[in-house]
């Protein structure tokens, strides 16, 4: 792990270099993902499933999009008992912390007029589960729960087609959580038949859920012809380390999400040489033997950074600059800065909360803004599966008080009709 110190030369760029780290994007990709999905527009489920042959390797009917009822069913007998119940015992946390986020429909009124908002789910949404180097059962409940709390009739998940079937763990968890159809197709046919709809594929109304570039930028390339979240890239963490932090416990967080990707993004903010020295040291010899070991070691090759500094106050300026996905705060009153964080996709406070808790069974989303969106961009919540109507109404004795506001405001716009509409009440 490179280590620099504020008082360093090379402190602001390497703090730079992190502030600024390289976000998804790319034009050929982009002009590939863009036929790709003109085609699947065009051809539906052949298109599909040319796709999925040619990319996948897998050839289907398209009979065989959908996944049964039996195949879900022998999924639960191809995993533990202990397996299950830890699934459920997540998707219990997860379902209890996301009906704390359900907004209400309310309604006022204040002398002038009766107004409000009705809030109501999003009729169907698609879930992306990528199915590549490691499959997320976790990020299947993640992503659905919230979406049955909502109230979303429709949960729709694509995965991709495996040569040995789909995995049975994704199956179970997509089944605790209440997602309603499962079709065995992935990348960029997959968004764009979600976002089209074919004769076998539904089209849903958003589109949620982490992918590689291609999927990601094909979620992009619709925004607009359907709703999508965040555009999620490799997982990061930053810890916020005081001197009495324990370095193998912050080596150990470090490589949780280091072990995720290569390009996964781990650092370390600390008042203490000594603690980054000694991170440094552990990362190194706790890597060793990981079944990801190779991932996590070029993961921490080539992004990891300690950076030094000399106040808790200049610590957290440096995370709010990052705003990184995660961010662990390892002091022992972790509360007293909560309100000077400004930036993090999620907190995790004090000495006994690794990011591994809130990654599984904590109950808090896991689908966290990266790249610095923190900036702007939220947790994946129950709020992304609901839309609010505002509700207007006015009595005749209630317009007539404010018709001459509003005719003024029509004739300043130029707008006749505008003005007319309000008038013709009382003519
Ligand atoms: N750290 C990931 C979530 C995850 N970790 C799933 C393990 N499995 C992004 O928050």
């Amino acid at each position: 792990m490179k280590i620099v110190a504020s008082t360093d030369r090379a402190f602001v760029s390497a703090l730079k270099k992190v502030v600024s780290r390289a976000r998804m994007q790319g034009a050929a990709v982009e002009r590939t993902v863009r036929t790709l999905l003109q085609a699947v527009e065009r051809g539906g489920d052949a298109a599909v499933l040319r796709y999925t042959k040619q990319f996948d390797k897998v050839a289907l009917k398209a009979s065989e999009l959908k996944v049964t009822s039996e195949e879900i069913k022998d999924a639960y007998h191809r995993i533990r008992k202990d397996e299950g119940d830890a699934l459920r015992f997540a998707a219990q946390r997860i379902a209890a912390f996301h009906e704390r986020q359900r907004t209400k429909t309310w309604m006022y009124q204040d002398g002038e007029a009766t107004l409000g908002q009705v809030v109501t789910p999003i009729d169907a949404v698609g879930l992306y589960v990528p199915g590549g180097k490691a499959v997320y059962p976790s990020t299947v409940l993640m992503s659905a729960i919230p979406a049955k709390v909502a109230g979303v009739s429709r949960i729709v998940m694509c995965t991709p087609p495996q040569k040995d079937g789909i995995n049975p763990y994704l199956l179970v968890a997509a089944d605790i959580a209440g997602v309603t159809d499962i079709f065995r197709v992935g990348g960029v046919q997959a968004v764009g038949a979600l976002a089209f709809g074919t004769k076998s594929i539904p089209k849903v109304d958003k589109i949620v859920g982490p992918g590689n570039i291609y999927v990601a930028t094909a979620k992009r390339l619709l925004y607009g012809t359907v709703g999508v979240d965040m555009v999620a890239g490799p997982s990061e963490l930053l810890v916020v380390a005081d001197g009495d932090a324990k370095p193998a416990h912050v080596a150990a967080d470090l490589l949780c999400e280091a072990e995720h990707d290569e390009d996964a993004q781990v650092w370390l903010v600390t008042t203490s040489a000594s603690l980054a020295k000694n991170v440094g040291r552990l990362l190194e010899q706790q890597l060793r033997g990981l079944q990801r070991e190779k991932i996590a070691a070029k993961s921490v090759a080539r992004h990891s950074v300690a950076f030094v500094v000399t106040t808790m106050d200049e610590a957290i300026e440096v995370a709010n600059q990052i705003a990184p996905e995660h961010l662990t705060l390892s002091v022992d009153q972790p509360f007293d800065y909560l309100e000077k964080i400004r930036h993090a996709g999620a907190l995790f406070l004090g000495r006994y909360t690794p990011p591994s808790v809130a990654d599984y069974i904590a109950g808090p989303n896991h689908v966290l803004p990266t790249g610095g969106t923190a900036k702007f961009f939220s947790a994946l919540s129950v709020l992304d599966y609901l839309k609010v109507s505002n509700i207007v109404h006015y009595t005749k004795e209630e317009l007539s008080k404010v018709k001459d506001h509003l005719i003024r405001f029509a004739h300043i716009e130029g707008f006749d009709a505008h003005a007319k509409s309000a008038q013709s009440r009382f003519a």
